[in-house]
């Protein structure tokens, strides 16, 4: 593809609004700083959205891993609180064709040590063997789900982590050496945690700019309202018809 044709695609990609950036949370784990950015971008494979990371948010970012209780209790509380729909995070099977539990791995090579499948029933392969083996999240409004239908996916989930690097490489700077040295001691090492301390999740200014405005995709399903989506969550009027648990 040439330059000028990428821009084109690019600025077309944008007035479409698709993906549209939703604002940077931060999460601190205690040790190291989690970033995430919510997009918007219905009907967006699992692949093109990974891709797209890539190219427009840098090496650094990926799609949303959750590797524990904690990190899953932020995610739902602070990155896709108030969306209706299914949202792609990082997970994947390989083999595609495995059986629906088995061989789950996250995009960045972290251990799958952490689930958070929908208990009534995920994941199925629901289509059929082979036939759902990317992660969605935020299925009826809290679990995750093997998907592989697009049709109630309405965005994804960035994340890029930040370690702090250990201050002793101060250590490393000449003239340092010998002050250190001196004092018997060294220095703090920085923990990376909240701004506002003890470790705990904070959320930055920018949280208040998440969109709020996901379609209602809910709308399109049929069958017994879900009973997980609480009720002080934003939905359009039409998502207020009936949905249920389909895959
Ligand atoms: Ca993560
Ligand atoms: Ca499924």
């Amino acid at each position: 593809m040439s330059a000028n044709r990428g821009r084109w695609l690019g600025l077309a990609v944008v007035m479409l609004g698709l993906p549209h950036a939703a604002g940077a949370i931060s999460w601190s784990d205690g040790n190291i700083t989690h970033e995430y950015q919510l997009f918007s971008a219905n009907n967006i494979a699992w692949t093109d959205a990974a891709a797209w990371i890539k190219t427009n948010l840098g090496e650094d970012w990926y799609l949303a891993t959750i590797t524990s209780a904690a990190e899953q209790g932020f995610f739902t509380q602070f990155v896709v609180s108030g969306q209706v729909g299914e949202i792609w995070i990082g997970g994947y099977q390989d083999p595609p064709d495995s059986a629906p539990a088995a061989n789950w791995h996250w995009m960045t090579g972290e251990p799958w040590v952490y689930t958070n499948w929908w208990t009534a029933s995920e994941p199925n392969d629901n289509y059929g063997p082979g036939s759902e083996s990317y992660l969605g999240a935020n299925f009826e409004g809290c679990c995750w789900n093997d998907e592989g239908s697009l049709q109630f996916i309405i965005g994804f989930a960035a994340e890029r982590t930040i370690v702090p690097e250990p201050s002793t490489l101060l250590l490393l700077v000449p003239g340092l050496i010998g002050l250190m040295a001196s004092r018997r001691t060294l220095p703090e090492l920085i923990t990376g945690r909240s701004v506002k301390g003890s470790g705990r999740p904070y959320v930055t200014a920018t949280q208040a700019v998440i969109r709020r405005s996901a379609p209602a995709r809910a709308s399109a399903r049929s069958g017994p309202s879900c009973p997980r989506r609480r009720a002080s969550s934003p939905r359009p009027a039409t998502s207020t018809t009936a949905c249920s648990p389909r895959d």
